[in-house]
C-alpha cells in the first residue's frame, strides 16, 4: 500500500482512514447522545448543550505534522496526530464536565490520555478537558481501534477558546504581549462567570427544593384538616 499522502494521490488508503475516523465519530456521538438522554430520563436534566464533531482538515494535519517535525505520511498522521477525529461537548456548568468525562469508563472505550486544562489551565488562559480515547470499529473482517479526541468545556470557556483561536492561537506564541495579557484577563473573567453561574444554579435548585417541601407540608396539613372534619362529621 502506498503510504504517502502528498497531493493525496493514494486516495484509497486516505479514504479508508477517513472512513474509520468518521465511523469513530459516529460511535462516540451516539454514546454521548445516549448518555444525555439517560440524564434527561433519570434526572430531568441535559448536561450537554451542544455536540460539535469535526474531522481535521488535510491542511491542518500537514501543518501539525510539520510543527512536530515529522515527515508528511499517512503512517505519521495516524501515529502522531491525535485529534484527527474530534468531538467537542459544550455544557452549562463546570460540574457537568466531570460528569460527562465519565464516558471514559465505558468498557469498550480505552482512555489513552487526559489533559485537564480545567485544573491546570494553559499559560494563555485556555481551559478545557481533553480526553483521548480509542473506540473499536467493527468491520466485516477486522476490528480497528480508532482515536477520537473528546474536548469538554462550558459555554463560557468555549466562547473564549473560539475567539482566542481566531484572533491569537494562530500566532503560535508570537502575538504582542498586550494582546496575550488582555486574553488572560478575559480568561479570568470567564472563570469567575463560570463559578458564579454554578453557585447561582445551586442556589436556585436549593430554593426550589425548599419551596417544594413547603408546598408538600402545606398540602399535608390541609389534607389532615379535611380528614379531621370528615371524622367529626362536619363535612
Ligand atoms: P487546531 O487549529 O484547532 O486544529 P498532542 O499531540 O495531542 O500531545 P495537541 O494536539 O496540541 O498535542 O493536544 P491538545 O493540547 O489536546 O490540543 C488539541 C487541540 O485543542 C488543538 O488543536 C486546539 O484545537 C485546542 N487547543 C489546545 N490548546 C489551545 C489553546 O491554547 N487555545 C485554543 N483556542 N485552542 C487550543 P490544534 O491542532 O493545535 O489546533
Amino acid at each position: 500500500m502506498e503510504n504517502t499522502m502528498k497531493n493525496y494521490e493514494d486516495v484509497d488508503s486516505w479514504k479508508t482512514i477517513m472512513f474509520l475516523y468518521n465511523s469513530a465519530l459516529k460511535e462516540v456521538g451516539t454514546k454521548l447522545e445516549i448518555l444525555n438522554d439517560e440524564f434527561q430520563h433519570v434526572h430531568k436534566y441535559n448536561p450537554i448543550e451542544h455536540i460539535k464533531t469535526r474531522i481535521k482538515t488535510p491542511e491542518s494535519i500537514v501543518k501539525k505534522l510539520r510543527r512536530y517535525g515529522y515527515e508528511i505520511s499517512i503512517e505519521n498522521m495516524v501515529k502522531y496526530i491525535n485529534d484527527i477525529a474530534g468531538v467537542r461537548l459544550i455544557c452549562s456548568f463546570t460540574s457537568d464536565i466531570y460528569r460527562l468525562a465519565e464516558i471514559g469508563n465505558q468498557s469498550d472505550l480505552k482512555v489513552l490520555s487526559i489533559k485537564d486544562y480545567i485544573k491546570n489551565p494553559k499559560e494563555s488562559g485556555y481551559k478545557s478537558y481533553h480526553m483521548l480515547v480509542s473506540v473499536p470499529i467493527f468491520l466485516s473482517d477486522s476490528v480497528v481501534d480508532t482515536k477520537v479526541e473528546i474536548q469538554i468545556r462550558t459555554i463560557a470557556m468555549d466562547f473564549w477558546a473560539s475567539l482566542e483561536h481566531k484572533i491569537y492561537y494562530k500566532f503560535e506564541g508570537d502575538a504582542p504581549e498586550y494582546i496575550s495579557r488582555d486574553l488572560r484577563e478575559c480568561a479570568e473573567m470567564v472563570s469567575t462567570l463560570d463559578e458564579k453561574m454554578l453557585s447561582l444554579n445551586e442556589a436556585i435548585k436549593e430554593c426550589l427544593e425548599k419551596q417544594e417541601e413547603l408546598n408538600i407540608s402545606t398540602k399535608t396539613k390541609e389534607t389532615n384538616r379535611q380528614d379531621q372534619r370528615v371524622l367529626q362529621g362536619l363535612d
